[in-house]
């Protein structure tokens, strides 16, 4: 009988007796003299195979990591990964791997060095599946509720978030052109055009601090929207992220599994998320011990003492103006403040969106700009926008890799992200 094709997954749910032919990577290596195992790893899962004989003589040349393909007979154990193993009754090694370089040493510099080994752990495989999910129901919510996708240029001429972050590229013709720190002008054009956009990006800050949740090039969800504002904007927000988080539920038990995170927290991620101004933050950081001057933006370690005190994601609403980049709204009913908000997720892990509603007055919009100290020429088209039936509109801006993390469950950005670019690597 020829002898099915199948992942190592499917191996485990075949009956006892099928051949099967599985192709995969060595994960685990053992020589018990007249038996050897090989623990096989595909895109699906792991699956043992028991070679003796001359078989086993052929299996002790595949080292762990070297591609191989084994054909066997399925069979119950349960003392094997997934209570069936596969006889093994014949190996070919398709691609040797000598010294795989990733064996006692797992510090997380030495993980990063070897990244692109690592990638096939099954720990960055787990996370690599979840990365998906969420990319894809990032593009399900927005699609099934209306909005149109689009994309935005990398090459930029001015901040959008502040010169601090910016990382200057010189331009073909010799003049000093930025890599985008957000899409956001961009989108709030396109609204003219579609009324409610969304992007997937790149986007890029020279982030000069090292800190656990800061890449210099991550993926950015960006939403824009015609004719909404603040509070609109913020139930768009906490319905796409319970959205996303629904899906990895749904999709990614098994990863979850693995990666050793505790789903409860996701389970009660669903709306409405508490809602708190800047001031009643303050008023909470502060019985907790914390001193911020009015006026400051919230840090790491101030937002993780905050986010303890919620059991689901919490906006942080109505930050003050110096806080906050020039294009955000003052509150009519208190110019002191924006109309703005942080969206920060449970469990220590802090701000993942950052949005609210944009000015849509020109004189409001030039003050504001005079007001920061920037130059108006470096905003001319998106000044524009303002001249030529300007809306009221808000928007916001997701940081993916940050969601991951918190979905995951894991202790550091770059771990959210395959091959991650922070201020002291670019390299693998
Ligand atoms: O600076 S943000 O708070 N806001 C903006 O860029 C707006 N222009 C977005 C918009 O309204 N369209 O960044 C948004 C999110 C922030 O909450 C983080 O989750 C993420 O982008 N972000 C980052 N993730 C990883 N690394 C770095 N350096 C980073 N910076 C922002």
């Amino acid at each position: 009988m020829g002898a099915k094709l199948a992942k190592a997954a499917e191996a485990l749910k075949m009956e006892d007796g099928a051949r099967v032919t599985v192709r995969g990577w060595v994960y685990r290596f053992r020589d018990l003299g007249e038996k050897v195992f090989l623990v096989v790893r595909d895109s699906s899962g792991i699956v043992q195979a028991v070679f003796s004989g001359e078989a086993a003589a052929k299996a002790r040349e595949a080292d762990v990591e070297a591609s191989v393909i084994v054909t066997g007979v399925v069979r119950s154990d349960s003392r094997a990964p997934g209570g069936k193993e596969i006889v093994g009754e014949a190996v070919e090694v398709v691609g040797a791997s000598k010294n795989f370089p990733i064996t006692k040493d797992f510090s997380r510099e030495f993980l990063l060095d070897v990244r692109h080994l690592w990638v096939r752990s099954r720990r960055m495989q787990a996370v690599l599946k979840i990365r998906h999910t969420v990319f894809g129901a990032l593009h399900e919510y927005f699609r099934r509720s209306g909005y149109y996708e689009v994309q935005a240029p990398m090459f930029i001429t001015a901040a959008v978030e502040g010169g601090a972050t910016l990382f200057p590229v010189k331009y073909v013709d010799g003049s000093t052109v930025y890599l985008t720190q957000s899409s956001q002008f961009y989108l709030e054009a396109l609204i003219y055009s579609l009324e409610k956009v969304y992007t997937i990006a790149p986007s890029f800050r020279a982030e000069k601090s090292r800190t656990r949740r800061h890449l210099t090039e991550f993926w950015h969800c960006e939403a824009e929207v015609a004719w909404a504002g603040l509070e609109d904007i913020m139930r768009v927000e906490e319905e796409l992220v319970s959205y996303v988080v629904e899906r990895v539920l749904d999709s990614n038990q098994d990863e979850l599994k693995l990666l050793g995170r505790n789903t409860e927290p996701l389970e009660r991620c669903k709306p409405p998320f508490y809602r708190v101004s800047y001031d009643e933050a303050l008023e909470i950081l502060e019985g907790k011990g914390f001193k911020v001057a009015w006026g400051e933006d919230l840090g790491a370690d101030e937002e993780r003492a905050l986010v303890e005190e919620f059991d689901k994601p919490v906006f942080v609403h109505r930050y003050p103006e110096k806080a906050k980049a020039f294009y955000h709204k003052n509150d009519p009913a208190r110019p002191e403040v924006t109309l703005s908000a942080d969206l920060l997720a449970p469990e220590g892990y802090g701000e993942i969106i950052g949005g609210g509603e944009r000015i849509e007055r020109l004189e409001e919009l030039l003050e504001k700009i005079k007001r920061f100290g920037l130059r108006e020429e470096d905003y001319e088209w998106y000044v524009d926008l303002r001249r030529y039936g300007t809306v009221p509109h808000a928007g916001f801006g997701l940081g993916i890799d940050r969601l991951v993390m918190w979905v995951a469950g894991l202790d550091h950005i770059v771990d959210a992200v395959a091959f991650p670019r922070t201020i002291r690597r670019v390299y693998p």
